[in-house]
């Protein structure tokens, strides 16, 4: 039986790998790592305490809060505002970022980008969700206020990103630029474990993800594409939670698309803390991850906190043959 790695041991040793590390960045995921087993106890029994249920507030969007998504947000704040490497934190649960007052006379060299508990209104019927996060050294300077500019990087500048599925197991996959891998939480020793170490996705996988209730609100080169994966015989997975749904894609191949809709016309998922964490991880292991303009996730300047993209992301064969749906059949095509 191979040796325990812990996810702080691995952290620690990787630094090892960064001459220029200064151990900041490893405090920071230590902390993301405690962060995330707090809310993995809470995520484990809602169902049992109660903690189901809508919290009074809505987010940011107007969209009703989970209790669970207040928790998780307050955890993952009050952890990297303790840290001292963070100087701020940019939510999905809030309408604006969150700076941080220096913490015992650190002023952090980061900001977090993060979505605390994405999927969240799968809790109800017990489906897997989670959190993703991306983490940005800051631009402004150290002792100076941080501003939007810190966040309002292109997915390029991450310098981690990462994310925890509470599933049938709880599994941490981060990157920092040097691939890929899994840390599944060992309950009884309440550590997350090396258990998926330098994952690499297939080139083409036999699923494709996508919410096919919207077809007919796709445009012409979406509808075509996916009338394509159907004459493959591929199996249509889609769980409704965007961690859980890459998550499989990671793994076993395939495809996951979000394409724009008469309701979502710029695409429904998050850039900042949806798509650019996802597109880092993905292209670290050897995938792809575009818009439906064909541009590179990772290459688009944000212009807002909570702006929207489309997205289709995963094995590279199967993204460059999407590609050429568009070339064929999109009236826009210009790439
Ligand atoms: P739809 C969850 O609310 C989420 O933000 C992603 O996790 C998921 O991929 C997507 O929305 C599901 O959206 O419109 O298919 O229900």
């Amino acid at each position: 039986m191979s040796r325990i790695v812990t996810l702080d041991e691995f952290i620690i040793k990787r630094q090892k790998d960064f001459s220029y590390a200064t151990g900041e960045l490893t405090g920071l995921l230590r902390d993301i790592g405690v962060a995330s087993k707090i809310v993995n106890r809470e995520v484990n029994k809602a169902g049992l305490v109660n903690i189901l249920g809508v919290e009074g507030s809505a987010n940011t969007h107007g969209e009703a809060q989970q209790k669970l998504d207040v928790y998780a947000n307050d955890k993952f704040i009050e952890c990297l505002k303790n840290s001292g490497e963070c100087a701020g934190v940019a939510s999905e649960e809030n309408e604006e970022f969150i700076p941080f007052p220096a913490f015992e006379s650190k002023s952090g060299k980061y900001v977090v980008i993060m979505d605390p508990l994405d999927g969240s209104s799968n809790i109800d019927v017990n489906v897997s969700v989670g959190t993703i996060f991306a983490i940005y050294r800051r631009i402004t300077e150290e002792d100076q206020p941080i501003e939007l500019s810190d966040f309002l990087q292109p997915g390029l500048k991450q310098v981690a990103a990462g994310y925890v599925l509470y599933g049938t197991s709880t599994i941490l996959v981060y990157t920092t630029g040097r691939g890929v891998n899994g840390f599944t939480l060992d309950p009884s020793i309440g550590e997350f474990c090396l258990s998926h170490r330098d994952i690499k996705i297939p080139n083409r996988g036999s699923y494709y993800s996508v919410n096919q209730g919207y077809y007919l609100k796709f445009d012409l080169e979406m509808r075509r594409y996916i009338d394509y994966c159907c004459d493959l015989n591929l199996g249509l997975r889609y769980i409704g939670s965007m961690v859980s749904d890459i998550h499989r894609i990671l793994f076993q191949g395939g495809i996951f698309l979000y394409p724009n809709t008469r309701k979502y016309p710029a695409g429904k998922l998050r850039l900042l803390y949806e798509c650019n964490p996802m597109a880092f991880i993905v292209e670290q292991a050897g995938g792809k991850a575009i818009n439906t303009q064909i541009d590179r996730i990772l290459e688009i300047e944000p212009k807002e906190l909570h702006q929207r993209s489309t997205i289709v992301i995963g094995s590279p064969d199967m993204v460059d043959e999407m590609i050429q749906f568009v070339d064929k059949y999109s009236a826009v095509s210009s790439h």
